[in-house]
């Protein structure tokens, strides 16, 4: 069953990438076992990461985006994620509504996706409908993430590329700053650049990246202002997008090693611990461990040990 449905993702059947991908968004157990199927026919797609706060236009510089690598013939997939509003289906709808200039291009896959997952979750099944798109032959997929949060910072660890739009007195772009952004941006968009304050919004983005030193061949990111919604400086943000990924040739293997290490480590976190909650203790007994830290009876330390030698033997 999950076989059929992962040779029909490699065949590019996008009935067959929506339904893989609702698959993940549900955190169904067959998504591994897809996963498995499709993991040996993937790694060809580039993966760019457009973050920011919301409504900074993120959904229309993408739309932009999309109509360009169109112009270059190439499969373009697109994933909005929207971690706020699992069950909400406006974002949904605008992203859609936006981006409807593409909707019904063959070529294009736009999805909208939210997970109602734990922590960590988003990030992860990002990452495999990412996989998805990539093994159904798309050449580049743009992955919008709302926010400048950790959750945010996870997602776009899944890039290749990682673009952060700030926006003009909206009052997040020092947040942004602070939110360790700075340093997962590979190129800053000052978008909006028709209303007041976008000089000075770039001059603290400059300031702020004039606190790092560049050593020599180090990719100092730029800084390019856009007017999404009339197309100004989407020409500019494309060279940015082509001059980094010509410089990052090497760091680029190096930071995929890096994403599957996030991802093995955090797998096998996770596999553990529901072994250890489902195959090894009683039910109720994790809790009543908590407890027993919570009251200082037991420390952190000690409690992991004493589950650790427990689970392996
Ligand atoms: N003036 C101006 N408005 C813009 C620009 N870019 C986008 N907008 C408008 O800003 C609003 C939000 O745009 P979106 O593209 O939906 O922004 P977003 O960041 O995707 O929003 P969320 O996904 O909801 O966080 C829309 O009304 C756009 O038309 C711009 O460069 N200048
Ligand atoms: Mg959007």
């Amino acid at each position: 069953m999950t076989s059929k449905l992962a040779e029909r993702v490699l065949a590019g059947d996008p009935r067959a990438i929506a339904r893989a991908i609702s698959i993940i968004e549900d955190e169904d157990p067959s998504s591994a076992d897809l996963v498995r199927h499709i993991f040996g026919r993937t790694g060809r797609a580039y993966l760019v990461g457009v973050t920011g706060p919301p409504g900074a236009g993120k959904s229309t510089l993408v739309d932009r985006l999309v109509a360009h690598f169109r112009t270059e013939q190439s499969q373009v997939g697109v994933i909005a994620v929207d971690p706020t509003s699992p069950f909400s289906g406006g974002a949904v709808l605008g992203d859609r509504l936006r981006m409807q200039a593409h909707a019904r291009d063959e070529a294009v896959f736009i999805r909208s996706m939210a997970t109602r997952g734990h922590l960590g979750g988003l990030a992860r099944a990002t990452g495999d409908a990412a996989l998805v798109l990539d093994a159904a032959g798309k050449d580049t997929i743009v992955i919008e993430t709302v926010g400048v949060g950790q959750d945010e910072v996870d997602i776009i660890r899944t890039a290749d590329a990682s673009i952060v739009t700030l926006v003009p007195g909206a009052g997040d772009e020092v947040q942004a700053l602070k939110a360790g952004i700075m340093e997962i941006a590979d190129i800053f968009v000052v978008n909006k650049a028709d209303r007041e304050g976008a000089d000075r919004l770039l001059s603290e983005v400059e300031a702020n990246l004039a606190l790092h030193t560049y050593r020599s061949g180090e990719w100092r990111p730029p800084i390019v202002k856009t007017v999404a919604t009339s197309g100004a400086g989407v020409p500019e943000l494309v060279e940015a997008i082509t001059a980094f990924r010509a410089h990052s040739g090497r760091a680029l293997a190096a930071r995929r090693r890096t994403r599957s290490e996030f991802r093995l480590r955090e797998l096998v976190s996770q596999r553990f611990m529901d072994h250890l909650e489902r195959s090894v203790l009683a039910k109720g007994e994790l809790d009543a461990v908590i407890d027993r830290i919570a009251a200082r009876e037991i420390d952190p330390y000690s409690a992991a040990g004493d589950l650790l030698k427990r689970a392996v033997t």
